[in-house]
């Protein structure tokens, strides 16, 4: 066929090196954006066939998040806005991995399997972070999509966070970046139109963007706030490095706040996205100058707090949940339990994990403790609440939460994580708690914990169970953890092989920070010892 002489003439100008193999991981496939310029002519074509299978427009983005500006990385977003279902991240490693000559039999086999219907039409969405290397990289992916006569929709050059909320053709408002603004910001006005004495200092926020794509976004959504949000931006991208000692990941791992940010003054309320937009967290100083971070356990028991009690007003009796994952931090799990009595629900890494479970409930909060998450309604949940806005037999106690209730689902992104849409609802929340940062973070007070990484041999020596909270393999590694934390009080660890860095990430949390080092570092030579440690051996952190 001569389409597939076609993919036969392109693929020889994006050759893969020999023996490199790589893994669809937790976020698609991320590594040195050097290694990618195959993967993402393969994702291209990936992408066209999904397309064909499901008769809709399908998203690519190419991006390395939080990484450093050095790496990129690829992913497919499915029509409603969702990470491709397993299969096809199956299909995705096999055709990436397939040696150049081979690439042709991989690509038939998926459409054999999958029973494709090649005259279908495809169409691709292809969008792109900041990267140096994301233009070329993303040029990649369209050569894949045309090889295979799939048309892209534009060469989206901006942000990423708008291809799912397109993907889903409007059921999330009018389809256009334009529309994507209008809505949001839309939302924000009337949930924080009544809430009155809100001074400039309230409407205040300083935002770290990373100098990434979140930044030159919300330059342009600014007018659309109509000053009810006055954003301090830094780290726009203007002069900066991508993530480069600034971001979400970098402030909640260092736990101090970006450089390249102006002077906080105590209790001022800060935030910062990660580079590509989809991660936020939440910080301020306080009067002694001691640095306090709110991730992403504190928006979830922040906003899933919200929710329930406009729910209670409201009446309505729709089944809301918390999904987070084994990092979360176990005094926001004790805390909602046990006091919220919110069901939790704990899920692998990886926000498609955390979106799947959330679907279950009439309303699933999900977050990852890094700051990635949103909320989603069911369909019913959202037809109930909607008719309780418009009945006009209920008192006004019932109709003002359901009123509320409607536009704070406006303000969420529910196709993904979005930073933006993110800090909409919070900023939102808080001027209608009438609540300062520090209120907000006296909730509950996080246990003390420490993340390290282990380099090892082979990372998938570690097999995982019980959402990757116990070992499986090697042996005697679970023991050994589960030894070491009888040591310390109020004490959790876990071990699990990274999706996205070539480490074994390790975790613990203990009654002190002290405790809670020692802990992880203790892990760390457990792991390095039984799971093939390389290089030095771990040290301790004091
Ligand atoms: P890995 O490298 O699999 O731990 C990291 C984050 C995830 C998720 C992905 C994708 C941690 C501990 N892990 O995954 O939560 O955000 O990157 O960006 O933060
Ligand atoms: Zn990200």
């Amino acid at each position: 066929m001569a389409q597939f002489q076609e993919v036969l003439k392109q693929s020889a100008l994006h050759p893969k090196p020999a023996g490199l193999v790589l893994q669809y991981g937790t976020s698609g496939f991320r590594t040195n954006a050097k290694q990618l310029d195959h993967i993402m002519f393969r994702m291209g074509l990936l992408a066209t066939l999904r397309s064909k299978k499901t008769k809709a427009t399908i998203g690519v983005m190419v991006t390395a998040s939080h990484n450093p500006e050095e790496d990129n990385g690829v992913k497919l977003i499915d029509p409603m806005g969702e990470m491709v279902t397993q299969d096809w991240e199956e299909h995705a490693t096999q055709l990436a991995n397939a040696d150049q000559e081979d690439l042709l039999t991989a690509l038939k086999n998926i459409i054999e399997k999958e029973a494709i219907n090649m005259s279908q039409e495809a169409n691709v969405f292809v969008g792109k972070d900041t990267r140096s290397s994301s233009a070329s990289l993303s040029q990649a992916v369209l050569d894949g999509v045309s090889a295979l006569g799939g048309h892209s929709k534009g060469k989206r050059s901006g942000y990423l966070k708008d291809i799912p909320y397109m993907l889903c053709n409007g059921k999330y408002g009018e389809a256009t970046v334009e529309g994507y603004y209008t809505k949001f910001c839309q939302a924000f006005i009337q949930l924080t139109k009544n809430t009155s004495n809100r001074t400039d200092d309230q409407k205040h926020l300083c935002l770290d963007g990373a100098n990434g794509i979140g930044a030159l976004k919300v330059r342009e959504m600014e007018s659309h706030l109509k000053k009810e949000l006055q954003i301090s931006l830094n780290n726009d991208g203007s002069k900066g490095r991508l993530n480069h000692q600034c971001g979400a990941d970098y402030v909640k791992v260092q736990q101090k706040p970006p450089t390249g940010a102006h002077r906080i003054n105590p209790g001022e309320r800060c935030c910062s996205f990660d580079g590509d937009a989809d991660r936020i967290v939440y910080y301020y100083t306080d009067s002694e100058g001691t640095f306090h971070l709110l991730d992403g356990d504190k928006m979830a028991t922040l906003i899933s707090t919200f929710l329930k009690e406009l729910l209670t007003q409201a009446g309505l009796d729709l089944k809301i949940a918390v999904v987070q994952t084994a990092y979360a931090n176990g005094s926001s799990t004790h805390y909602l339990e046990n006091t919220m009595k919110v069901l939790v629900r704990c899920t692998k890494t990886g926000v498609k994990h955390l979106h799947h479970v959330a679907q279950e409930f009439d309303v699933g909060v999900y977050f990852e403790a890094n700051g990635h998450g949103t909320v989603l309604f069911s369909k019913a949940a959202e037809e109930k609440i909607q008719q309780l806005a418009e009945d006009t037999n209920v008192n006004d106690k019932r109709k003002k939460a359901a009123l509320l209730l409607r536009n704070t689902i406006n303000v969420i992104n529910q196709t993904v994580g979005d930073a933006i849409s993110d800090m909409l609802l919070i900023e939102a929340i808080l001027a209608i708690k009438g609540m300062t940062i520090q209120q907000w973070d006296t909730i509950y007070t996080d246990l003390p914990n420490r993340q390290l990484k282990v380099k090892v041999a082979d990372r998938r020596v570690i097999d995982t169970t019980d959402a990757e909270r116990r070992a499986v393999t090697p042996a005697g590694l679970q023991e050994a953890i589960d030894n070491l934390v009888k040591k310390y009080r109020q004490a959790r660890s876990f071990v699990r092989p990274s999706g996205t860095e070539d480490v074994v990430r390790v975790y613990a949390e203990a009654d002190t920070q002290e405790s809670a080092d020692a802990l992880a570092h203790e892990v760390s030579l457990a792991v390095y010892r039984l799971a093939g440690g390389v290089g030095d051996e771990p040290k301790p952190l004091h």
